[in-house]
This record gives C-alpha cells, structure tokens and sequence, in this order.
C-alpha cells in the first residue's frame, strides 16, 4: 500500500503552523512539471549523445544562474593539503584513521579537517562513503587524537569552543564501526569549516576566501552557501585522488537535510562521484518545489537568505516561473544510480514531493536503457526499492539513522558489486 501521512500528524502541524504551511494533500495546488528531455529551443532530446551535449549542460547552467548560484573561480590553482595523523590501529584495530587539514588557498584560513577511517581487514583501494556534518569531527568517534576546534553556533552567530564531553556525541548518525565492517572507507568534516551556516556569512570561509574575484558587487548569480558546502565535497574528492587506499572511482556521496541538498548539488556538478545520497533533504533538494507542501521557496529563502543566490529569491510564491524542478536536478545525476530518502514524520520535507521529484527522473534514466525507480506509486513505510534510482520512507523523524545507512550501504553494495 503506498504510503500516506499520518492525519493526526498533519492535524497537529496544521495546527501548530507559523509560516502558513501547507501540510494536506487536498491543498496542494495544481502543477505541471516541466520536462527535462524539452530543450529551451524548443526541441526534444531522444538520445544520449543530445542529453549529454545539449540538455545535461543546458539543465546545469539554470539551475546555477537561478538556484544555487556559481563560484567566481573554475580551478583552485593553490589547493593543497597536509596529512596530519596516521593510525593504522585505530577502533579497535579495525580501521586506519587518517586526519588530513584541507586549504582553499596559499595562506592558512580557511581550511577544513577531513577524518577519514579506511577497514582495515579488506583489499584496498576501498569504497568510501563521503558527507559533510553538523559538527566537529570529535562528535564522530570518541578517538582522542581527533583535535576539538572551534565551532559556529547558528543560532548566535558566534564561535564556541566545544566541551571535552561532547567526543563522541553525534556517533550514531555516522555509524563508523557498521560502515567499516562492511568494506566501505568513512570520511567526513564539519561543514562551518567550509563556509559558517549564519546569514552573515559573507566574509568568513570559501567566501572571505575567493568573494573578492567577483569584484565590487556580488553578483545575481553568486554562489549561496549550499554551494560553498558542495564545493567543499568536490575539494574532498581531489583529495581522494591522491589516495591509494581509497578508490576514487567509488565515492558516494551522502547528505542530511540542508547537507542532502547540498550532496545533490554537489553531485550533479561533479561526475567524480559515483553514487549520490540524499537523506531527507526537502525544500531546495529532493523535494519538488511547485507542490508547495511543507517549506516553501519564500520560508526557505526568508529563513535562510545565504543558502541560495539571489535571483532565487524571485521565485518566492512564483514556483510555476521556474525553468525547472528539483526533478531535474536529480536527473543531471543519470547514469549514476541515485537514492533519495524521506522520514514519515518529516512532512516539512514534503516526503511526497521527494518520491515525485525522484519518479519524474527517470526518463533520463530511460534514456540511457537503465531501469530507473522500480515503482510506480510511492511504496510503504519501511518498504526500500532499489532500482539505478533507490528511495524508501522510513518511520520515524528528521535524522539520518542506521536504518537509512543499511539501505545505503545495500544499495551501494548493489552497484559496486555487482558480479
Ligand atoms: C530546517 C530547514 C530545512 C532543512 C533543515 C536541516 O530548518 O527548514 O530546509 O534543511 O533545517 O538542515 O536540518
């Protein structure tokens, strides 16, 4: 049976709602998706080589002039990284950890720490699993080697320093020792490294970094702060080429809410990434943005002004104006196979619209002959399906749980392993 919102739930959002939310089906109002195959001349692409060269480019272009924005750099010409910790006996023994500090540019700041841990009882090069977190790398794992820094507090817009107590405290929404078992490589870092989640982020991380190349004024199409975080992930990604026990050809990318959006984004750009994961990423992800439903275009953008750039915010109530939907932004991720995740309490989120959004890619999929998302209506709860294009509707909260990891490591063991 396909999944349904729970009435007492949407009763009690609806009743508790500030923001004029919608949260009933019967509300939504009506639609009609543009398609991802019709170029903007007009003509419909029918095979590969046209997505490729014509409608691929074309989708990515708009959804970086109107959506998420564009660096105002192509290459880093100064990257560079430094490995500072190497422990070939780590938890336990069953894992080598290694720290390694990321820079952007010659100078010191900004720069990021990447924690990566590599199985140890299985052949490398190893499969790894990539995604940006809420929080210092010393939430992860309780290793003592792993440094506490400085972290942003979102709310005050202010830097704190975390408690010694606080090692350890996010490790179930990693579960290391689980990935690790099952023969994948783990690798994360703190996402305020990259770019601080506060509206005056402007002249901190990449920002102060690389803002001055645009010149007096930021530009319309300047990039928001999901683009930054994504361009962190790609930073990540050319650190792992250099890595031989790291196999650079199976890094997939995960991410939870904000950082769901940001792993599609990150994902569509950059073709390195092998498989892409989005848990629970709703308004500005996985979510359609024309159904309304939960977060809007105008409560993200309001709540949140340095997410997007700024000719997004000319959308705000004018949704059926856009030249696409987050559909096609799942479809830039074709041929790679794609998993989309949603929460049955989450309605925020628009867990319908994520199953839509991910439905309505598939004739990209098509396109290429691979089989797309083996469903026709939205499965039940606690019910996965795993075609090229994976998504299941958990029970439970906004979070990414072990339950989500299992099926990722599941789908991931899918596509990697396939005899
Ligand atoms: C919410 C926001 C969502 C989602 C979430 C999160 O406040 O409205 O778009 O990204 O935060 O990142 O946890």
């Amino acid at each position: 049976m396909a999944w349904k919102a729970n009435p007492e739930l949407v009763k009690k959002l609806r009743e508790n709602d500030v923001f004029g939310a919608i949260y009933d089906e019967e509300l939504v109002p009506e639609y009609s998706l543009p398609d991802p195959l019709l170029c903007l001349d007009g003509t419909k692409v029918t095979d590969v080589k046209g997505w490729i060269e014509k409608r691929r480019p074309e989708i990515l272009e708009l959804f970086r002039t109107y959506m998420y924005g564009r660096p105002p750099l192509e290459k880093l010409d100064c990257f560079r990284y430094e490995i500072f910790d190497i422990e070939k006996n780590a938890l336990g023994g069953i894992a080598t950890r290694k720290q390694i500090k990321i820079f952007f540019t010659k100078k010191e700041i900004p720069y990021f720490n990447l924690l990566i841990y590599i199985p140890n009882n299985f052949e490398s090069p190893v499969p790894i699993f990539t995604l940006l977190h809420f929080y210092g790398n010393h939430t992860i794992t309780e290793e003592k080697a792993i440094p506490i820094n400085l972290e942003w507090d979102r709310e005050n817009a202010c830097q704190y320093m975390p408690e010694e107590n606080t090692r350890g405290s996010h490790s179930k929404t990693i579960p290391v020792r689980n990935i690790i078992s099952r023969g994948y490589g783990v690798a994360t870092a703190y996402y305020g490294d990259i770019l601080p989640d506060i509206k005056n982020c402007y002249q901190y991380g990449v920002f102060g970094a690389f803002d001055h190349l645009f010149g007096e004024k930021r530009p319309l199409d300047a990039w928001g702060a999901i683009s930054a975080w994504a361009f962190g992930l790609s930073r990540i990604m050319d650190y792992f080429e250099t890595d031989q026990d790291i196999d650079s050809k199976k890094v997939v990318v995960v991410g939870h809410s904000r950082l769901g959006k940001t792993a599609l984004w990150a994902g569509a750009q950059d073709e390195r990434f092998a498989i892409v994961i989005s848990n629970n990423s709703g308004c500005g992800g996985a979510a359609l943005s024309r159904r309304r439903f939960g977060e809007t275009l105008k409560i993200i953008n309001e709540v949140f002004p340095h997410w997007f750039c700024e000719n997004f915010k000319k959308y705000k109530e004018k949704e059926e104006d856009l030249p696409f939907d987050q559909h096609m932004l799942i479809s830039l991720i074709a041929p790679r196979p794609v998993y989309i995740a949603s929460a049955d309490q989450d309605l925020w989120a628009d867990p319908k619209g994520e199953f839509l959004s991910t439905k309505n890619a598939e004739p990209v999929y098509k396109l290429f002959n691979l089989e797309g998302l083996p469903c026709d209506e939205m499965p039940d709860l606690n019910s996965p399906v795993m075609g090229t294009i994976g998504y299941h509707i958990r029970e439970g909260k906004h979070g990414l749980t072990e339950y989500d990891w299992n099926f990722y490591i599941n789908f991931s063991d899918k596509h990697f392993r396939k005899k």
